[in-house]
């Protein structure tokens, strides 16, 4: 690594963190809070101080639940002073359509249609403050959706009545003249025993079904995906290549456990690695351009200090694995490798690019012996290797 790198984050990088992960007091569901709350407009400060460009907020993370018209107006009033004061910007805004108990058996799944009314109306009041606020996109994690037991509705009715919900916010968003984005979050169980739309391959799959899908993508968080041991940069990547990466939520995860929001790349450093690489444009191939927001938080050992410690460390890993990957991608025993393994000095691919008569007689005649071809080996080993040294410093 060259001395002149410096992985402070800057405005530039377009890190964001949501006003609960910073917030987040350190209960769980054994113990209390064990520090102090901090307020919004210190949160705004204290991100802006540490480097951040973006604040991001579910609605009662602002605004308590039930709060009256004129509280809610002082409190949005502060809270906009504060962006102006530290030149912070609220990229993205979403609902909390999970903490109050009218939401124990799902928002826009509910199987009582009042229920369903009262997520819908709520969610078109936190999107009126995301436009207050001046945010472009709007994220949907449905944290209750879900069941403990399939004997509650059919799972067919819970789809279609998330799929009326979000179709009636689209077209509400669109009526009111506002040039939003929809990005939904997937996440396989927690609270639920099962959540509904598990993964951010299902929620791809299920955005095509929606009436405005073009103004619809998705936010995968890597904790989500991780929890049941599927790649978080094959989601992303899926994603991405769907042009459907409309946010993205950075945090560390060990497989298989609690959503453990863990600081970015405090665990599967590798994957970490492999998912920056790809975000920021693996071998000059098109990067993500949105916000880079980390949704993680504080190890419930810290106390205040200890929250700085955590933000400034996602922000730094994130820049040092920009830097390493793109390090790795540049090395020349790197580019030879993936060089060897893609050739194709007869052009055959293009034979597969689209169907025709032309091209099918062309793959009919090709000669290909498919023992030869086995034959080789992809010196993969040797690649992951030059990957693990770029990552642990030694090399580049
Ligand atoms: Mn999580």
């Amino acid at each position: 690594m060259t001395d002149s790198f410096d992985p402070s984050p800057a405005a530039g990088d377009r890190f964001s963190f949501g006003l609960w992960t910073v917030g987040n007091p350190g209960a769980d569901p054994f113990g209390p809070a064990v520090r102090p709350r901090i307020s919004p407009t210190e949160i705004v400060a204290g991100l802006s101080k540490a480097g951040a460009w973006g604040v991001n907020l579910h609605d009662n993370d602002l605004i308590p639940f039930g709060a009256s018209a004129a509280k809610r107006d002082q409190i949005v009033a502060d809270f906009k002073q504060a962006l102006s004061d530290h030149n912070m910007i609220v990229p993205m805004a979403t609902t909390n359509l999970f903490s109050h108990p009218v939401f124990r058996d799902g928002a826009f799944t509910s199987s009582d249609a009042k229920v369903r009314a009262f997520a819908v109306r709520k969610a078109m009041r936190a999107i009126e403050l995301g436009v207050e606020l001046n945010a472009k996109t709007v994220v949907f994690w449905g944290g209750r959706e879900g069941v403990e037991t399939d004997a509650a509705r059919d799972c067919r009715d819970a789809i279609q009545w998330f799929r009326e919900c979000l179709d009636f916010l689209c077209a509400w968003t669109k009526d009111q003249g506002w040039d939003l984005k929809f990005a939904l979050e997937a996440k396989p169980n927690e609270p639920r025993g099962d959540i509904y739309l598990a993964t951010t391959g299902h929620m791809l799959a299920f955005i095509e079904t929606l009436e405005h899908s073009e103004m619809c993508g998705v936010n995968p968080e890597t904790a989500h995906e991780n929890m049941p041991g599927l790649s978080m940069v094959h989601a992303v990547a899926q994603a991405m290549e769907a042009n459907k990466l409309f946010h993205i939520d950075l945090n560390a995860q060990k497989i298989g456990r609690y959503d453990q929001d863990l600081r970015f790349g405090s665990e599967d450093l590798k994957g970490a690695f492999f998912l920056v690489r790809l975000l920021e444009g693996t071998c000059n191939r098109p990067a993500y351009t949105g916000p880079r927001h980390f949704d993680a938080h504080a190890y419930r050992t810290e106390d205040v200090a200890g929250v700085w410690d955590f933000a400034t460390g996602c922000m730094r890993t994130y820049k040092i694995l920009a830097a390493r990957a793109k390090a790795f991608d540049k090395d020349s025993e790197v580019q030879q490798i993936l060089a060897d393994n893609h050739a194709d000095p007869d052009g055959v691919g293009s034979m597969l690019t689209s169907y025709s008569a032309s091209n099918r007689d062309q793959l009919e005649a090709l000669q290909l012996d498919a023992d030869a071809m086995a034959a080789k080996g992809h010196r993969y080993e040797r690649l992951d290797q030059l990957a693990q040294e770029y990552l642990m410093g030694v090399r580049g």
